[in-house]
């Protein structure tokens, strides 16, 4: 009886004041699903069953059984059940209902559920724009003056003096500061998107200021940062590590922060790096622009001269602060991957034998493809050019090691996505600083393990790692601001914090749980004993877990345009297929009702009279546990309206569903008896 009233608040809530009311256990994609992809959600609560219902409607288009998933799951500590409702395809916006009248947030279903999550999480990077105004028209309510137009001033440390233009570029995180290498693996991940999937990545209507200039706007956003690059770039070839303050900003806009920004060492890191993204878009933009292109290559090579003359790690043992400055420090010990991913996309662009022996001899030290990159692990990148290179004169056996390596990796994750409660591919342990990008990188490998393999499990398992950062976790919130009904609202992010507007800049993703508790915030808030996953929360002061970075955008681009791509095709086979449909069930009236009722339907004409033996109407109704309650029409009708009445003088209070079917049709709705 418990579940008959909970159920009854619920849906008398929800079609009389047309306010949804969410359990805080029912964890779903929020976006939502694309047709032809797994459609799994979670909760912590068990119930008998659940439905799929249409939000503006309160149809019943799917009901089943969940599935236990895990007990105490080593990441959350839940007992987590999930639902499968993979066969629902039609387009729509749904919510999910248990029997136990907990629901979820709403989804969509639609070929395009991740065109908005790819097109706002690429023009993220608009709103990092450094040296510029952001105007009106393209960034709305997150407009600003030109910030930073004095980057910036050589830093003591590193021997030169004076003023250096270094202006231009993204603010790398939720600071303002300027950092090569946290810029590297971005401006890689976001040109290896359009290189490899350039059907998926070439679309000119982002509304930034290049926006319908026929070339694709994401090679647009990327030269904006490319043109910072050169600017870094000393006359020797070598690039100076970063440019910011000596301290991290106070939250204040861009524009009104003044003051001293320096430009600190020459780094091999940063070089390697520097190379290796020139070198690449020299590839990219040469059909677009040969002299920028071409501007590209001399820098890639000049720098690469400055690592050839400079073959041990510049600074030695990596770059570190200076004393008196405390912003960014990006340590990295090891710059092997770096020379290597220079060296290979040297390759690619020119073909010559210097940079493939280069890549022939160090290819394999350290091992090839086992684990995600980040921003101080760049060999996916020199990898994944070197399997995908079209040079004539690229090692088969090598590209054959490279795949081996990348699909037993593969198999490694979906081995850990099985034992995850919400199928995630990281495990205890691995929940730290900015793990939701690593979530996303290890998506980004799935996806070549499906490209070389057409195994569809890796695709799917990839599409789980985009849905638990869009709501199937323990959190149920979008991580990516702006997208989602419940989604991050007070990143660490400086502008989000001082434009004195209620919604964060839209498209930028949070850092995410942080076991280790990097931050006072976290501190106060969670201890050792709190289960890794759960160590995350919505507040602006947990750089830890809440702050964004350009780094941990770039896989989400990656991962979401590379489904939104998917969906794209889909849009296309479902123009094709559409059945025309006239049968109608009308919501009962009066609802709620007592003791009885009105149902009108509509059997539409193609229901033909010479089928009348073998089509029935059927109306029937049901409890929540789907047991027939009264049956009202089982007959042959012919084309027509109805009206039939319900009596429910017998049965108590509580929520029923009917049903009208006829010939594939099937249609049911809920009403409510209150006595
Ligand atoms: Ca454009
Ligand atoms: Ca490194
Ligand atoms: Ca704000
Ligand atoms: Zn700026």
């Amino acid at each position: 009886m418990k579940k008959i009233i909970l159920i009854f608040h619920f849906v008398s809530f929800y079609f009389l004041l047309q306010s949804q009311i969410v359990s805080a256990q029912v964890f779903v994609n929020q976006a939502g699903y694309l047709p032809d992809l797994p459609k799994i959600f979670y909760t912590s609560v068990y119930s008998d069953s659940f439905f799929v219902i249409e939000s503006a409607t309160g149809i019943i288009t799917f009901k089943d059984e969940l599935n236990f998933s895990v007990s105490n799951d080593p990441a959350t500590g839940l007992t987590l059940y999930s639902g499968d409702f993979s066969t629902l395809q039609a387009n729509g916006n749904y919510f999910i209902l248990l029997s136990n009248g907990d629901s979820s947030f709403s989804f969509q279903i639609s070929p395009n559920v991740y065109d908005v999550v790819y097109k706002k999480s690429l023009k993220g990077y608009y709103f990092q724009r450094c040296g510029t105004a952001l105007l009106q028209p393209h960034a709305g309510v997150y407009y600003h003056s030109t910030c930073h137009p004095g980057d910036g001033f050589y830093h003591s440390s590193t021997g030169q003096s004076g003023f250096r233009l270094s202006t231009g570029g993204w603010h790398d995180a939720g600071d303002y500061g300027k950092y090569i290498v946290s810029a590297g693996i971005t401006l890689g991940t976001l040109m290896l998107a359009y290189e490899n999937f350039p059907n998926k990545f070439n679309q000119d209507d982002l509304n930034i200021p290049e926006s319908g200039n026929t070339i694709p706007d994401l090679l647009d956003e990327v030269r904006f940062e490319l043109e910072w690059y050169l600017k870094m770039q000393n006359s020797n070839g070598g690039v100076y590590f970063k440019l910011t303050k000596q301290q991290f900003e106070s939250f204040v806009m861009p524009n009104n922060d003044s003051g001293m920004r320096y430009i600190y060492q020459l780094s091999s890191t940063a070089t390697g790096d520097f190379v290796a993204v020139m070198a690449r878009a020299s590839r990219l933009f040469q059909p677009f622009d040969s002299v920028f292109a071409n501007q590209c290559l001399s820098a890639a090579i000049l720098g690469w001269a400055y690592l050839t003359s400079n073959p041990s790690i510049v600074p030695p043992g990596g770059f570190t602060n200076p004393a008196g400055t405390v912003t960014g420090q990006y340590g990295d010990n090891n710059d092997s991957d770096e020379r290597l991913w220079a060296a290979a996309e040297l390759y690619e662009t020119t073909g010559l034998s210097e940079y493939h022996n280069y890549v022939i001899a160090n290819y394999a030290s350290g091992g090839l493809i086992s684990g995600a990159m980040s921003w101080n692990k760049v060999k996916n990148l020199a990898l994944l050019t070197y399997l995908n290179s079209s040079q004539t004169s690229s090692s088969q056996t090598i590209k054959n090691q490279i795949k081996n390596s990348l699909v037993s990796y593969a198999n490694t994750l979906s081995g850990r996505s099985s034992t995850n409660g919400f199928g995630v591919t990281i495990n205890p342990g691995e929940y730290n600083w900015g793990c939701n990008s690593d979530v996303l990188n290890k998506a980004l490998l799935l996806i070549y393990a499906y490209e070389q393999t057409n195994n569809n499990s890796y695709f799917q398992i990839a599409s789980m790692q985009l849905n638990y950062i869009m709501g199937t976790n323990a959190h149920n919130i979008s991580f990516i601001t702006g997208v989602g009904t419940n989604s991050v609202m007070h990143p660490h992010h400086r502008p989000s914090v001082a434009d004195g507007v209620v919604n964060p800049v839209p498209g930028l993703l949070a850092g995410g749980p942080n076991q280790y508790l990097d931050d006072p915030v976290l501190q106060s808030h969670f201890n050792s004993s709190t289960p890794p996953a759960l160590c995350y929360i919505d507040d602006v002061g947990s750089y830890g877990s809440n702050e964004i970075a350009i780094n941990w955008n770039a896989p989400l681009v990656f991962v979401s345009g590379y489904f939104n791509g998917e969906g794209a095709t889909s849009v296309e086979d479902q123009g094709l297929n559409l059945v025309p449909d006239k049968f109608e069930l009308n919501q009962n009236y009066p609802n709620p009702l007592n003791p009885s009722t009105k149902i009108k339907f509509t059997i539409p004409s193609l229901v033909d009279a010479k089928f009348a033996s073998t089509t029935m109407t059927q109306l029937k109704v049901f409890d929540v546990l789907g047991n027939e309650v009264a049956t009202l029409v089982n007959e042959y009708k012919p084309a027509g309206n109805y009206e039939v009445e319900f009596n429910a003088q017998n049965i108590s209070s509580g929520v029923y569903f009917y049903t009208l079917s006829c010939q594939n049709y099937s249609e049911t709705k809920s009403m409510v008896l209150l006595k």
